[in-house]
């Protein structure tokens, strides 16, 4: 498949998207959607990947949705179509997304970051829900991921106010994994990516799931999920093969990748 406003690349086992609507800060239109949804899913097919990291530009991971776009629209027809519904689709990824961002994730953009299973971000990067100024709120998990992600008295700071949060701010309020300098960001998502996509392939999968669960069930139940999984790795061969490389001091080499 053509893709016109992404672009796609791979390094070995890694899968790299970049958003590329760069005359209008990658903002995140239907056709720019559509052929997200379609290289992830590529990427999640695709035996020979392990990881996949979304990236922007330096100036823009992404300035939000696309204003131009909506508008126009009308409640009938945001309701009728279930206008962008689709973005849930990025979140049904079995394999782990790292979204590295610089400059810009704005609205849609921050919660498409937030979508990823962790955000890598540049100095420069700038976080924000600014659809209060637009006359409208959040509504593709901004509300919902940065109360859970960052807590309430920041959620609703960010929602309410449409302030931006600078990189060092979304560090310390746990809803960026790391801040690294601008020029090593994209190294710094693809190392981050290659080492994952060096372990075992299934047992990746079940950490991201069980990661996951954590915001989706209580404490009791989210535990059990985590042991039965964790049970069901002593069926692998690559656990026999982690733990032998241990104690036999050496570099294990994972089957399952
Ligand atoms: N949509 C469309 N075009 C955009 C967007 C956007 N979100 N952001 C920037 N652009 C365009 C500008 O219109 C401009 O185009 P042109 O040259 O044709 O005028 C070009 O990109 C460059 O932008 P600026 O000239 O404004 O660049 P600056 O460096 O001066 O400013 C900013 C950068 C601060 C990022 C500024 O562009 C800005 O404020 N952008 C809008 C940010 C915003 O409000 N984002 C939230 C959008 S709403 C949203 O995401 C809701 C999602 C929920 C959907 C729910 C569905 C169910």
């Amino acid at each position: 498949m053509a893709f016109e406003n992404i672009l796609v690349e791979t390094f070995d086992a890694v899968g790299l998207i970049r958003l590329n609507r760069p005359q209008a800060l990658n903002a995140l239109n239907a056709a720019l959607l559509g052929e997200l949804n379609a290289a992830l899913e590529q990427f999640d097919a695709d035996e020979r990947i392990g990881a996949i990291v979304i990236t922007g530009s330096e100036k823009a991971f992404a300035a939000g949705a696309d204003i131009k776009e909506m508008q126009a629209l009308d409640f009938v027809g945001a309701y009728r179509s279930d206008f962008l519904g689709e973005w849930e689709k990025i979140t049904r990824a079995r394999k782990p997304v790292i979204a590295a961002v610089a400059g810009y994730a704005l609205g849609g953009g921050c919660e498409l970051a937030m979508m990823c299973d962790f955000i890598i971000a540049a100095k420069t990067a700038k976080f924000g829900q600014p659809e209060i100024t637009l006359g409208i709120m959040p509504g593709m998990g901004g509300t919902q991921r940065l109360a859970r992600f960052i807590g309430k008295a920041k959620a609703m700071d960010l929602c309410l106010t449409g302030r931006m949060m600078d990189a060092d701010e979304a560090e310390r309020s746990g809803l960026v994994a790391r801040v690294v300098p601008s020029e090593d960001l994209l190294d710094e998502a693809l190392r981050a990516a290659a080492r994952i996509a060096s372990f075992s392939r299934p047992v990746v999968m079940m950490a991201k799931e069980t990661v996951n669960r954590a915001y989706e069930t209580t404490l009791g139940e989210g535990l059990r999920f985590e042991r039965r999984l964790f049970h069901s790795m002593f069926a692998l061969e690559d656990q026999k093969e982690g733990m032998s490389a241990f104690v036999e001091k050496r570099t294990p080499a994972f089957k399952n990748r």
